[in-house]
């Protein structure tokens, strides 16, 4: 059985990515909602109807988990669709918070995400559930999804953005940034470039792939399959998809449009 992993559109590829790495051998099915991103503007209630229309999609495939790798998703709240599946669905806001706590030594954290996971509020209880007594500053980067859903990663203009998207910042003396959008890591260069190198720049990437591979291997569902195969299923322009899937994923994949 594969892992299904799930996003408004191309964000979710960096919780992908990292999938790869860690479980190599997983086959996985991977929807990027394209026609309805962004979701960070929109409702709780409407986000929370997209996610499980989503999940509805992928059982149809034989899954052993699903990956919520959407931030706003994970944000407007999980727990009804999980009561639907008898398989783990993961989201990756606790991954994220556990990862920011390891690596923070000041405990002054940043969060960066769309309106919807700012307002939820979700990062800072899941930080302060841990640690109580962290410092945690919050702050909504809407312009972000949509430059790198346009392919404008590395444009100069995005620099500037960034740059002034994030001075509010500036004067918090913070040790570490969560990026709490699966669409930012693809901005990490800027981002980096923007609050100084003193900075710890988290992405809960790595920590919900190890999350993943933790509960598989606690099931004893890890795949030992040497050609695993992947589908990749978007809701918009499949050519436009599947041209920045293969460059991020670094191998050439298929994209089939629903
Ligand atoms: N990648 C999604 C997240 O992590 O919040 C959000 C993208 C969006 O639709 N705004």
């Amino acid at each position: 059985r594969a892992i299904g992993i799930l996003d408004s559109g191309v964000g979710g590829l960096t919780v992908t990515k990292e999938v790869m790495r860690q479980l190599p051998q997983e086959s996985i099915y991977y929807f990027g909602d394209h026609l309805r991103v962004p979701y960070g503007p929109r409702p709780k209630d409407e986000v929370r109807r997209f996610t499980e229309e989503i999940i509805e999609f992928l059982a149809q495939f034989p899954l052993k988990a699903i990956v919520v790798a959407c931030n706003t998703a994970t944000a407007a709240g999980l727990t009804n669709v999980r009561m639907k599946y008898d398989i783990p669905i993961l989201g990756v806001i606790d991954p994220g918070a556990r990862a920011a706590i390891k690596e923070s030594r000041t405990g002054r954290i940043g969060v960066i995400g769309t309106v919807g996971t700012i307002r939820s509020g979700a990062y800072e209880r899941a930080l302060k559930r841990i640690h109580p007594g962290l410092k945690v500053y919050s702050l909504a980067c809407p312009d972000f999804v949509p430059l790198v859903e346009q392919g404008l990663q590395h444009d100069l203009k995005t620099e500037e953005i960034v740059k002034r998207s994030l001075l509010p910042l500036a004067s918090y003396q913070l040790d570490s940034l969560i990026l709490g959008c699966t669409h930012y890591p693809m901005l990490t260069k800027p981002i980096t470039k923007a609050m100084g190198t003193h900075v710890e720049i988290i992405s809960s990437a790595e920590e919900t792939a190890k999350e993943l591979s933790t509960i598989l291997q606690h099931q004893q569902m890890l795949s030992s399959n040497p050609n695993p195969t992947h589908h990749l299923f978007t809701t918009g322009d499949p050519i436009a998809f599947q041209s920045f899937a293969n460059s991020w994923l670094d191998q050439q994949m298929t994209v089939e449009h629903v």
